[in-house]
């Protein structure tokens, strides 16, 4: 039998670029400046036509001030387009009760937390927190338990209505708190820690109130996707609390693709939607944000999605019909790398650490959640099994998993747990199962697993299903073709160890869904960025709460059947929200990968390096600005910031000269 050892150290490869490291008060700040501007259509048309308010009485008192020092360009211009490609589909817009915008930045682009912590991948380390955003400030009691935050005072939603602390309330109270609410990326009240409460002070302030002292790590989760508020003055009047002839399924839905101008905090608003074609967005006139010589943001008038598959995004943004992807999906490497070596290729390329990995996740609810039939419970158990776990790592060939998906330094072997390329990443703390087939089966039989029927597949002991064979379904999204290549690899891999894996692939919309609700046995997952940051998202590193964990979560009387391990894993990753000493934070990470990757919590399969691709004609794109880290990189480029100069200006407006109209009307005001 082959014995655990360290893993193998990834392939060397140097990530383009790094970033200019700077503190948080270098990127921004929240002041009064003496004059205003905006585009001169926006004056012409609208302010002087009396349709609009002035610039300087759309803004707030103080409005978000981006540096210019910090600007790598410097201050831009208004105009054109940025046209992205994206592989999904709107389900609807009210994403605080859960509905998929279609991804791929428009989420990023609408949305507003009240934290951001996107562009922190060129923040020095010592100064590593959450930017400020709706949340403009916040102060500590002196005890730590409290957490003040002042909101942007005199911000109004796009369609001018204010935005204050009712907004963050009702985003609290009736969908993070409410128990038939689960607001897309899935918040919960555990979210920001069990017992933790929030009230609202005056109409710009809000206070947290936690358990234990100084838990700062909340604020990242404060930030996308987890404390985005919705429209309370649109959404209040549909949720059932407030509207008794309405369902939860009414809220969710009460917003579709189809409705227009669905007031956003976000730089672009909504203004036209056809299925399967495009959905395009115009700028906020209410954007809160400035450059420091008083120009509102964002200088982009428009930003397409255009409605296409996501391995088309590469190959749009590679050959210049489109502006940006996040090259991610490795089978897509190869050709855009090519396309992009040309002195005159329209669009620049460039790679950073491996921060995209994914891991099979084995759902451990033994406990009712999802409603599992007798054949799926029975799977669950085993997933409970730790040497059911180690056959699985084991029968697992990473390295030619990788290589399936694209030869070349860019994948390398994932055992799971913190990504080599993360701070916190301690190779001696990693317990890598190497691949071993015969390995692997005396792990399986161990585990109790014997065909007893000799064709070829093992069986479940008499008397658990029936003593049948051990079958496995296997959810992956197809949008992603990565996920499905990566499903079926898995499928192949495990059939000499006498596993049968079926295929239970679909589409984006409907994988989440069955993934919320605890139905599937196993998934391929695309991992988030606590694996690579630890404190984004770090409650999501183990089961913290009942509804915390994608994989294990409370069934049908609430509680939680944790194992031994994971109740480690809880206490550790506790101790580590609790603690803001360096050194402790680091000892407990150790720690944390030791237990996750000896006891296989999840099943590492690979991690590699992605790329951003971004149209040569746009400035202001940070340098470093990886495709992913503690955010998506279109939030990391900051998109409100980015330009295009005068001369490079293309003439892609759909809607030229128009701005959103009111909420539910058909068009833009033209
Ligand atoms: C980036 C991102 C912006 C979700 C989604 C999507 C869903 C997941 C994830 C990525 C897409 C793009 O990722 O792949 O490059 O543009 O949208 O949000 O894949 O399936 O559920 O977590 O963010
Ligand atoms: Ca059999």
């Amino acid at each position: 039998m082959l014995e655990p050892t360290t893993p193998p150290d990834p392939p060397s490869f140097e990530a383009q670029g790094k970033p200019n490291f700077v503190g948080v008060a270098d990127i921004l700040e929240f002041r009064a400046l003496p004059e205003y501007h905006e585009p001169d259509w926006v004056t012409a048309k609208y302010v002087s036509a009396g349709l609009l308010p002035s610039v300087k009485d759309r803004l707030p008192t103080e409005p978000l001030v981006f540096k210019a020092a910090n600007m790598p360009d410097g201050i831009g211009v208004y105009g054109d387009v940025m046209r992205h490609v994206i592989g999904g589909r709107p389900e609807g817009w009210n994403y605080a009760a859960g509905q998929s915008q279609g991804w791929g930045g428009i989420d990023i682009g609408t949305m507003e937390c009240l934290t951001r912590t996107g562009p922190l991948f060129q923040i020095k380390a010592e100064d590593l927190e959450p930017l400020p955003n709706l949340a403009r400030s916040w102060e500590w009691s002196e005890d730590g338990y409290q957490l003040t935050m002042h909101l942007i005072e005199g911000a109004k939603w796009s369609d001018g209505v204010p935005f204050d602390a009712d907004d963050v309330m009702f985003y609290w109270e009736d969908n993070v708190l409410d128990p038939n609410v689960t607001p897309l990326n899935g918040a919960s009240p555990e979210t920001f820690g069990v017992g933790t409460t929030l009230e609202k002070v005056d109409a710009n302030t809000i206070r947290w109130t936690f358990k234990e002292p100084f838990p700062k790590q909340y604020l990242y989760q404060m930030g996308y996707g987890t404390f985005c508020p919705g429209p309370a003055h649109l959404l209040k009047p549909q949720h059932p609390k407030y509207n008794p002839a309405n369902s939860y399924e009414d809220y969710k839905n009460a917003f579709p693709p189809t409705y227009l101008n669905f007031p956003v905090m976000g730089a672009w608003v909504v203004v036209e939607y056809r299925p399967d074609d495009i959905i395009v967005t115009r700028r906020n006139p209410y954007y809160w944000k400035v450059d420091e010589a008083g120009n509102q943001l964002p200088y982009l008038n428009e930003v397409h999605y255009r409605l296409s598959t996501w391995a088309d995004r590469d190959v749009q943004a590679a050959a210049g019909t489109g502006d940006y992807s996040n090259l991610e999906q490795p089978e897509n490497y190869v050709e855009a790398l090519k396309r992009s070596a040309a002195d005159d290729a329209p669009a620049r390329l460039e790679f950073g650490p491996r921060t995209i990995g994914y891991s099979l996740l084995l759902n451990y609810s033994a406990n009712g959640w999802g409603e599992p039939d007798a054949r799926s419970q029975a799977v669950r158990e085993l997933n409970r099994n730790l040497d059911f776990r180690k056959a699985i790592s084991t029968a697992l060939d990473r390295q030619k998993l990788g290589e399936s998906l694209v030869k070349g330094p860019f994948t390398a072997i994932y055992p799971g747990g913190l990504y080599s390329a993360s701070a916190y990443y301690d190779k001696a703390s990693t317990v890598y199962y190497p691949y071993s087939l015969e390995t692997a089966k005396a792990y399986l039989a161990k585990a109790g697993l014997v065909d007893t029927d000799g064709d070829g597949i093992v069986n479940f002991p008499a008397g658990t299903a029936g003593g049948a064979n051990v079958e496995i379904a296997l959810l992956s999204e197809t949008d992603l073709r990565t996920n499905k290549n990566i499903g079926e690899a898995i499928i192949a891999q495990l059939e000499p160890l006498g596993i049968r894996v079926v295929s239970n692939f679909m589409g984006n919309n409907e994988t989440l869904a069955r993934q919320a609700a605890g139905q599937y046995d196993w998934l391929v997952y695309r991992n988030q960025s606590e694996l690579i940051t630890a404190v984004q998202n770090t409650v999501a590193l183990a089961p913290t709460g009942p509804r915390v964990s994608v994989f294990h979560r409370a069934g049908t009387d609430g509680s939680l059947d944790l194992l031994p391990f994971e109740t480690d894993l809880v206490e550790t990753v506790n101790s580590f929200i609790a603690t803001n000493d360096p050194a402790e934070r680091i000892a407990l990470m150790k720690h944390y990968q030791q237990v996750y990757t000896e006891n296989v919590y999840a099943v590492g399969l690979t991690q590699y390096s992605a790329a951003l691709i971004v149209n040569k004609r746009f400035a202001n794109i940070p340098i470093g600005a990886p495709n992913f880290m503690f955010n998506w990189g279109e939030d990391s480029i900051m998109r409100e910031r980015v330009f295009v100069s005068a001369d490079k200006q293309q003439d892609y407006e759909l809607h030229p000269e128009s701005l959103p109209g009111t909420p539910g009307s058909p068009d833009p005001i033209d």
